[in-house]
């Protein structure tokens, strides 16, 4: 029985998988251009990363400006963000306001996991079923399930019965967590451990940080926006937005033409001071050569080693922290607040678990080669199964019954990031092989929920029954993002990016890094040329 509304009986036009910042609009634009249209939502309301995501700190490192939605000049006009870079809570108040505005919720069916998808090759139809018993059929598929929303387990013994409370942050309690006067342990030190050890640090009693390896991280510099400043974006944001949609991320980075190695050393460290002071990525955009060249790259970490040195106060435990062994930039850069600084508290720890490993966890406590820790709480920063994993966690099934598992068995395959030979009617929103989770997400969202509606909108208007990716197409586009990664430096992080992060993953990087300006031209073009790489009929 379902407390939401419940799924329609007869044949929709098209399915949406999730209600994240994709799968609203998705609602939005079908309901919009007259087709029939239902989403399946396995959380309990709407927001997808940012429902889950509730640990303390949580915050989007793209600026609020940026990070929205541009389709509804209402919603532009009548929302006004308060701080530079957006916390958890003002995006998911954000994502809730759209829901009420556009009246979303009255075709969206919550607490229901989508776990089967299979193509009936007769009707051209898929036939969806829920884990709450549901049956749907619909004409096409729209997978907003998300790039980071199957949270990543760490490979350790015992890990799942820690006698005290286990939480990843990706799942955080929707009601907090007490710290107050607790031991706390923190698994990881990517995005998430460094946005939250700082806020756990002020909370716990005793915190103690596991790290396998040191990320970089800059500071934030966030600070509330000076009303004037939005009230002015607003009078111009379409001008202001249409840049950022041609813009190689989506933002409005400025993108420096010089190679590192073309300033002189003390200009160079003037340069990345004011990055530095300013705040924020785009010291990553600052010349041209510090993505592609080990080389240049090293002089930014170089530069980050050296703050880390100034701020730690204990010369041990900044090297400990001091990232070495891979290229500045290859593992997402981090923004920070107050991260550093954390580990000159008294009640802090680091633990470096590259050189003691941790070998189980037993009861309540963490036990390293060399140390066991007793905790009351142990949060898992551990990351997600990234790009793949809520597609695979359903059973979808194409043309002959194939799986797409096994289709992807060496790593995603798809025509534009939106298709994929053998599954047609099928699309995915900042899925594997486009720019994704590597740009400005809500300008590739738009992107892509715009293209895939017209498209989906053309085989209506055109009385087609059918679209699927062309296996040339498909292996051509792969080549070229595979071609085009190779040039930078990603491949030498070991990061989530290329599936190092779960163990079996094939190790592909799946971003299409040619820039979302240039991959919006692409998709165009092919929508022009009669959606040319994909067979329609
Ligand atoms: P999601 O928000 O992941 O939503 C997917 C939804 O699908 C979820 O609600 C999920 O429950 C649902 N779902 C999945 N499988 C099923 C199923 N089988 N049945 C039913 N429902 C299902 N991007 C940026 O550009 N800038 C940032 O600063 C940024 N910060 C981030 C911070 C965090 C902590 C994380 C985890 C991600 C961040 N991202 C950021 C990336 C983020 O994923 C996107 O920006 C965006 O929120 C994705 O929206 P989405 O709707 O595509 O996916
Ligand atoms: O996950 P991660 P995340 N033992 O995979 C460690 C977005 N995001 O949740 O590096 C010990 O980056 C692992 O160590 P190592 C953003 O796209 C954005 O932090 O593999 N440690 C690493 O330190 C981001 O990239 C924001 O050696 C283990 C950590 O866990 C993505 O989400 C905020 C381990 C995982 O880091 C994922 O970020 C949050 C083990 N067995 C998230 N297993 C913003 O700021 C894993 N680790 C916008």
């Amino acid at each position: 029985m379902h407390d939401t509304p419940t799924p329609p009986v007869d044949c929709l036009d098209v399915l949406v998988v999730g209600a994240g910042f994709s799968g609203l609009y998705a609602l939005h634009r079908l309901r919009e251009l007259g087709r029939s249209a239902h989403v399946i939502e396995a959380d309990s309301d709407v927001g997808g990363v940012w429902y889950r995501n509730r640990y303390p700190g949580a915050r989007c490192d793209i600026e609020s400006v940026d990070y929205c939605y541009s389709f509804s000049d209402e919603i532009v006009q009548s929302w006004t963000w308060s701080e530079r870079y957006p916390s958890q809570p003002e995006i998911l108040r954000y994502i809730n306001f759209v829901a009420e505005r556009l009246d979303l919720r009255t075709d969206i069916t919550f607490n229901t996991r989508v776990s089967s998808l299979i193509f009936d090759e007769t009707s051209h139809r898929w036939t969806a079923t829920t884990d709450q018993g549901d049956v749907i059929v619909a004409r096409s598929v729209v997978m907003a399930s998300g790039q980071l929303s199957v949270p990543q387990l760490p490979d350790i013994a015992g890990i799942e019965g820690f006698g005290g409370q286990l939480i990843h942050t990706g799942a955080w309690p929707r009601d907090g967590v007490d710290l107050v006067g607790k031991r706390v342990g923190v698994i990881g030190t990517g995005s998430s451990g460094v946005q939250t050890i700082p806020q756990l640090a002020r909370q716990a009693d005793q915190l103690v940080v596991f790290q396998r390896t040191a990320h970089y991280a800059i500071p934030a510099r966030n600070h509330p926006l000076d009303p004037a400043f939005v009230a002015d974006l607003k009078t111009r944001f379409e001008e202001y937005r249409d840049v950022a949609r041609h813009h190689p991320g989506g933002t409005h980075r400025v993108i420096g033409e010089d190679s590192v190695f073309d300033v002189d050393p003390a200009a160079l460290t003037e340069a990345f001071q004011g990055h530095w002071d300013r705040g924020g990525p785009d010291i990553l955009a600052a010349y041209r050569d510090l993505r592609s060249d080990e080389k240049a790259a090293e002089k930014a970490g170089a530069f980050v080693r050296t703050k880390i040195n100034e701020i730690v106060t204990d010369p041990e435990v900044a090297e400990r922290l001091s990232p070495k062994g891979y290229p500045f930039g290859s593992k997402r850069l981090v923004l920070e607040i107050d991260y550093y600084s954390t580990f000159n508290r008294d009640n802090v720890t680091l633990v470096d678990v590259s050189a003691d490993p941790i070998q189980m966890v037993s009861g309540t406590e963490v036990v390293t080669r060399d140390q066991r820790f007793a905790l009351d709480v142990l949060v898992l920063a551990t990351g997600f199964d990234a790009m793949t994993g809520a597609l695979f966690e359903i059973d979808i099934r194409g043309v002959n019954g194939i799986s797409l598992r096994d289709a992807w068995a060496d790593g995603p395959q798809t025509f534009l990031g939106i298709g994929t030979h053998g599954f047609p009617n099928l699309f995915i929103v900042a899925g594997p092989g486009s720019p994704s989770v590597l740009s400005n997400m809500l300008v590739s969202i738009e992107q892509h929920v715009e293209w895939i509606t017209d498209l989906i909108d053309y085989l209506h208007t055109h009385e087609l029954t059918r679209v699927e990716a062309e296996s040339d197409a498909q292996e051509k586009w792969v080549a070229e993002v595979n071609e085009i990664a190779s040039r930078t430096l990603f491949m030498k992080g070991n990061s989530w990016y290329i599936g190092a992060n779960v163990p079996g993953k094939p190790r592909v990087f799946t971003l299409y890094l040619g820039g979302v300006g240039h991959y919006r031209d692409v998709c165009d073009r092919v929508a022009a040329d009669g959606y040319a790489g994909f067979l329609l009929s």
